[in-house]
């Protein structure tokens, strides 16, 4: 048998499967110094097929999770990469070869593997209850081993996750440390059921609640405040009919508007907040006033993912993709109608730059806050001298309550993945946004990775230091800094 990727864009050049595991102790520091202080474990996943697709025109959603860290000690980074051992994982390993088909389209696996976790772990890990968790959001997530990254399996809260799904975009309560999370197609493959849970800082479930949404879609990400959470209800839509036909998972509807599912933390009914067609995926952070909900999202015409087509056939218009941070409102008072779908919510643009990735210093994870990071595609007046339009060129901070920006480019040939706010080792309470940003940025004409420390409130000064991987590491996804003292709590 032979192994060989397809002859297809998204498998050649700088997109090739790396499917390399492997340590390395004590990354090269090619400028500045890794401050001391700096104490705790960088993980991050990225997508990376461990073997060929079993279908056409496959892409990078679809593929196995490639967990890395990066553990910071006494100036030191030593970095390690594994892939997640997912149920499906190790049947395909056994098998040497994809006995799972299409993007979330389990009429299209092997008959063989009928039944068997689809997960991929590909989409985010993250800590929380002593726990180490990759997760993806058509499954559970995956437990490994936070020195090793060996797998422990699949994590289910000890029984209580009745949903058969978990969100990559789980938010920790910086007030109590609580997991607050959900699962959306909570009953199966496209339904509109959604499963609200939080859990407590040791990881036991304190709370579920369910409701329906107006129609089956991606709810990628979500907004987490203190009195409120809120589910966005966008129009990338799933059908079982179009799946059982071999049709895409989902597609771009233009013409159904966008839900905003309000619920009050710890009980109440669901309220949604209607809007016209547009699309967002991340959140950069939210907050209440006890009335108002802000939500600060990229948002753009279209969906951003080329490989979910338009449903009425429209080719692909990245113009239209373009996302820019706003700011939605929604008043949970003006509520005329309780609840029942006409209620519009307000949104004000928040800067010219277009872009994606937004993370926040998460000490004010649903609070009031001033600082944000957000990688750029677009800044007006700027083309990238080595002439490749598009991509993630540009790392920005931004205050969201003034606009003001701050910007790095990446530099020639170039694309940075997404970025981490830490907070200083040394003192927790410095103010919102100081610390370090950490961000990778891949070096296409080498084939290589740097990792970079950034000063947050200095972001477009040299960096502290730079780190080299000699290596390309796969197409990233999200990741999370977990300090060596959470490090040393774990789960029993
Ligand atoms: C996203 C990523 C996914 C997925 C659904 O970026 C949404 C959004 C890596 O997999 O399955
Ligand atoms: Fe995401």
């Amino acid at each position: 048998m032979t192994v060989r990727f397809p002859d297809e864009p998204g498998f050649q050049g700088r997109f090739a499967p790396m499917r390399l595991e492997g340590e390395i102790r004590g990354l090269e520091v090619i400028q500045g110094e890794v401050p001391a202080s700096l104490r705790g474990t960088y993980y991050r996943v990225g997508a990376d097929p461990a073997w060929p697709p079993a279908t056409p025109r496959d892409f990078y959603f679809n593929a196995d999770g490639m967990v890395a860290m990066f553990r910071f000690e006494n100036g030191y980074v030593d970095f390690r990469s594994r892939y997640v051992r997912t149920p499906r994982f190790k049947a395909e390993r056994e098998a040497r070869r994809s006995l799972f088909g299409a993007y979330r389209n389990p009429f299209t696996d092997d008959p063989t593997v009928a039944g068997l976790s689809r997960g991929l772990a590909n989409t985010n890990v993250y800590w929380h209850g002593g726990r180490l968790l990759a997760s993806k959001e058509d499954s559970w997530p995956i437990q490994l081993d936070p020195d090793t990254l060996d797998t422990v399996g699949e994590f289910n809260w000890d029984g209580d996750l009745s949903s058969q799904t978990a969100t990559a975009h789980p938010k920790i309560d910086p007030k109590d440390g609580s997991l607050v999370f959900f699962g959306y197609m909570a009953r199966g493959e496209t339904t509109p059921d959604i499963a609200y849970y939080e859990a407590d800082a040791a990881g036991r479930v304190t709370h579920e609640a369910w409701f329906t949404a107006p129609y089956a879609s991606m709810v990628h990400d979500w907004a987490v405040t203190e009195n409120f959470v809120v589910f966005p209800i966008i129009p990338l839509t799933a059908s079982l009919d179009r799946i059982k036909q071999g049709g895409p998972y989902y597609v771009w509807d233009g013409s159904e508007d966008v839900y905003l599912g309000v619920v009050p933390r710890k009980g109440g009914d669901v309220r949604w907040y209607r809007g016209t067609n547009r699309f967002a995926s991340h959140i950069m952070n939210a907050f209440d006033d006890g009335r108002y909900i802000h939500i600060d999202t990229p948002v753009g015409e279209k969906s951003a993912f080329p490989w979910f087509p338009d449903i009425d056939g429209a080719p692909f218009d990245p113009e239209k993709t373009k996302g820019y941070l706003s700011r939605w409102t929604v008043d949970t008072h003006a509520d005329p109608d309780q609840g029942h779908g006409t209620t519009t919510f307000t949104q004000r643009k928040l800067t010219d730059c277009a872009g994606e990735f937004p993370r926040t210093d998460e000490r004010r994870a649903g609070l009031g806050y001033n600082y944000g990071v957000i990688n750029l595609t677009h800044v007006p007046g700027e083309v990238p001298d080595d002439g490749i339009p598009g991509g993630f060129r540009w790392l920005a901070s931004i205050d969201p309550a003034t606009g003001a920006m701050k910007r790095r480019f990446a530099g020639r040939d170039a694309t940075v993945q997404e970025a981490i706010f830490v907070p200083p080792a040394t003192d927790a309470s410095t103010p919102n946004g100081h610390g370090y940003v950490l961000q990778l940025i891949d070096r296409h004409a080498t084939g290589t990775t740097e990792l970079l420390v950034l000063d947050a409130q200095h972001i477009d000064a040299t960096p502290v230091a730079t780190l080299r991987i000699p290596i390309r590491m796969p197409g990233g996804l999200h990741g999370n800094w977990v300090t060596d003292k959470q490090l040393s709590r774990r789960a029993e």
